[in-house]
């Protein structure tokens, strides 16, 4: 298949005028003068800064929509190759997401080893494959209306097995080393469904898929507590999918979901739960006010989300066991550029992350030890309460980002010339949609 022409960057969009370049440089100093008298070494906390890198979703490239309407833009990418120059061009202005996750069969490549080597010509790779079973393909001989692992037909198991050996072999051929595993089974009303054998139907379904990892692989479970299903779902909270993934293996761990938690949910302890069973495999970042939402990561619930990177960079700091996360965005962008959104997606989460290596952890442990309440909630809203902008634009820059990745990108007129070549044709939806 030969690429087709495509819109490029306007690198000239990306280098800063004399002007931001000086107001940044003086932003950064005099951030720089306030960490130095905190004790803080810039230059450290730059080189963990940029450690962080978060994996693109390939389903977050398009207009999303809700059963209620969706309302495209212009210049959608129509088909996986046009997605990835989509997320290389995220990669390009903010250096942290040089990795994408595919979702199967949504954006299945017809020739694996060629979308390689085209993610390859563009700086990317790929981190976890998602599979399907929460809709039924039309080629599909048994319908998923009533389950896929949960399922009391053994041949609609079978055959969701077999969609799951099928996306690891994909996921193999393009690279990937892991396969998040979200499952809509559950039930509607109360009687419905069995809530114990379901259970171990997906558990017994999982060890196949389990048994079949490559070497190397790892399986992530991803919990939501509902919708599609409105009475119980079979991974509905982190305790079923921690149940599962130690039954399964060390090669087996659990995801978060930011938006699968019901209100009030204390995410952080969750995070912090896993972490200490060894089981955090991953997250899906985004943010949500009511439901699954899938709305911009920090857009909501900022706080929250530095809390959760609090737990993230405290485990790492102490080299907790088996810590060793896959970082990925799960969003869908029913209103916003679907590249300017994830644009202030990695930028805001390169915030939460540069607040929470600004904690000073010794000063927290010591009033946590002496049960100070207040010096240790002032010592947490203190790493909170910075201004990181210029620390996170200095990462950026110090890789050859862009200072603000959104003005970069609407200065560089990618998305007009992407709707010409793209010829206005508006995208192809995948068929699911
Ligand atoms: C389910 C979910 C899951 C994906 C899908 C796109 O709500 O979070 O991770 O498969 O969204
Ligand atoms: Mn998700």
């Amino acid at each position: 298949m030969t690429a087709p022409e495509r819109p490029l960057l306007d690198e000239e969009a990306i280098r800063p005028s004399t002007a931001d370049a000086d107001t940044h440089q003086r932003d950064l100093d005099a951030l720089g003068e306030r960490l130095v008298r905190d004790g803080v070494s810039l230059d450290d906390v730059l080189d963990e800064l940029r450690t962080f890198e978060v994996a693109v979703p390939s389903w977050a490239l398009g207009t999303g929509g809700t059963r209620f309407g969706r309302f495209p833009g212009g210049g959608e990418p129509r088909d996986i190759y046009e997605k990835m120059d989509d997320i290389a061009i995220i990669h390009r202005l903010t250096r942290a997401t040089p990795n994408v996750s595919l979702h199967i069969p949504w954006d299945e490549p017809d020739e694996p080893e060629a979308l390689r080597r085209h993610a390859a010509d563009l700086g990317l790779g790929f981190d976890a494959v998602n599979s399907n079973t929460f809709q039924d393909q039309p080629e599909q001989e048994l319908s998923y209306k009533f389950g896929s692992f949960c399922h009391t037909d053994a041949a609609v198991r079978e055959q969701a097995i077999e969609h799951h050996l099928h996306v690891i072999d994909v996921g193999r051929m393009l690279g990937s080393e892991s396969i998040t595993v979200w499952l809509a089974d559950g039930s509607s009303y109360p009687g419905q469904m069995h809530l114990r054998r379901s259970f171990e139907r997906t558990l017994d379904c999982l060890y196949s898929v389990y048994d079949a990892l490559p070497e190397g692989w790892r399986l992530f479970t991803e919990h939501k507590p509902y919708e599609p299903a409105f009475y119980a779902t079979v991974v509905q909270d982190w305790g079923s999918s921690l149940m599962l993934a130690q039954a399964l293996g060390v090669h087996a761990a659990c995801l978060v979901d930011l938006g699968h938690h019901l209100p009030n949910t204390n995410i952080e302890l969750v995070v912090a739960r896993l972490i200490a069973a060894g089981k955090l495999g991953g997250f899906h970042f985004n943010d949500a006010k009511y439901g699954d939402d899938d709305l911009t990561a920090g857009s909501i619930k900022p706080f929250q989300l530095f809390l959760v990177m609090n737990e993230l960079v405290d485990a790492r700091r102490e080299g907790a066991e088996g810590f060793a996360p896959s970082y990925m965005i799960d969003q869908s962008h029913n209103l916003k550029d679907p590249i300017e959104a994830l644009l202030m997606t990695v930028d805001n989460l390169q915030r939460a992350w540069a607040k929470a290596l600004l904690v000073d952890r010794d000063a927290l442990a010591a009033y946590q030890e002496e049960n100070d309440v207040v010096l240790a909630e002032r010592t947490l809203r203190a790493a909170y309460e910075t201004d990181v902008r210029p620390l996170v634009a200095e990462a950026r820059r110090g890789r050859g980002g862009a200072l603000d990745p959104v003005a970069a990108f609407r200065a560089s007129g990618y998305r007009s010339a992407a709707t010409l070549v793209r010829a206005a044709t508006d995208y192809v939806p995948p068929r699911s949609l």
